[in-house]
């Protein structure tokens, strides 16, 4: 459901543009966070986890049913937790590969409140772009972007859900950022706890993050076709049974294969396996994504 939301939005505003999806991160289990570094600096035992999201159904707080990326300085049932005036905690992604994006490049987040009275839920998105020179950031880079966000009147990317928020607070609201300037880098996305009450998109602490993920209009292929250990199609066009070299960094058995239509809509996901059934295809080209969660490619295939 909430991909074909962002799809109709995109479709809507950009009608002669595919969007591919080129990163997804879903938050359903603990290892959806493997890659992720956090930091509770105030040292109070709360901060960014993954978990399930928070809600008040009318009489407390409670635990809804969404696996998402949490921040809450609520405590459920009630209560709030220790400390929480001086909350300094930090999130970072893994790297997230952009290389083969181009185009309009989108930023996903499906964000969620815990309380009706939360009428805005926003978070300030600080994006590291890696370089030759330092590749991977530390926490001081992404807390030196918040100080310059700081003195600059406000962070550039922001996630934002005010009047679209749904009035059931186990739902969640699209949040659309236009990162289209980091085609074909290397980016880390840092999340803060901070809560900033001035501007026009004030930033909440508490918030449920269901999903956040990244599509592209373009996906060159020349990346692909140069790196070594990279999951190929065995025999392209395919006919009933889509066979796929697996890269050996893959876990196969957590391994799952999605496939998109070339206007970026789902058509099958299922767990991986040495021949895939894609009897059920009309005839044309299709993307599958090869996920494990850790490493994600993909894959454009014929089908017959
Ligand atoms: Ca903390
Ligand atoms: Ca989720």
């Amino acid at each position: 459901m909430k991909k074909i939301i962002l799809l109709s939005v995109i479709l809507l505003s950009q009608a002669i543009f595919a969007q591919y999806p080129v990163w997804i991160n879903s938050f359903d289990t603990p290892a959806d966070l493997q890659g992720w570094t956090f930091h509770d600096l105030n040292g109070n035992g709360n901060g960014w986890i993954q978990g399930q999201n928070i809600y008040h159904n009318g009489t407390t707080l409670t635990y809804g049913t969404s696996g998402v990326l949490r921040y809450s300085i609520n405590l459920v049932p009630t209560g709030n937790a220790t400390g929480f005036a001086a909350e300094n905690d930090w999130i970072i992604s893994p790297e997230i590969d952009l290389t083969n994006a181009g185009g309009n490049i989108t930023l996903a987040g499906y964000l969620g409140r815990q309380r009706s009275t939360h009428t805005s839920v926003s978070r300030d998105v600080y994006i590291f772009v890696s370089t030759p020179q330092k590749q991977v950031p530390g926490l001081s880079d992404f807390q030196q972007m918040a100080t310059d966000a700081q003195n600059s009147g406000g962070a550039t990317y922001k996630f934002s859900a005010t009047s679209n928020l749904p009035t059931d607070l186990t739902q969640f609201a699209e949040s659309l950022i236009n990162i289209s300037a980091f085609a074909g880098k290397k980016i880390y996305i840092g999340l803060w706890s901070n809560r900033i009450t001035t501007g026009s998109a004030p930033n909440s602490q508490n918030i449920n993050i269901d999903e956040m993920a990244i599509f592209a209009s373009v996906l060159a292929t020349k990346e692909v076709k140069t790196t070594q250990n990279i999951t190929k199609v065995v025999e392209n066009p395919v006919a009933d049974y889509l066979q796929l070299k697996l890269n050996p960094g893959l876990k196969e058995s957590t391994t799952t294969a999605t496939i998109y239509n070339m206007a970026g809509q789902e058509i099958a996901k299922e767990n991986y396996s040495k021949n895939i059934n894609v009897t059920a295809l009309t005839a044309g080209t299709y993307i599958t994504v090869i996920s494990d969660g850790i490493i994600t490619e993909r894959v454009k295939f014929i089908k017959k």
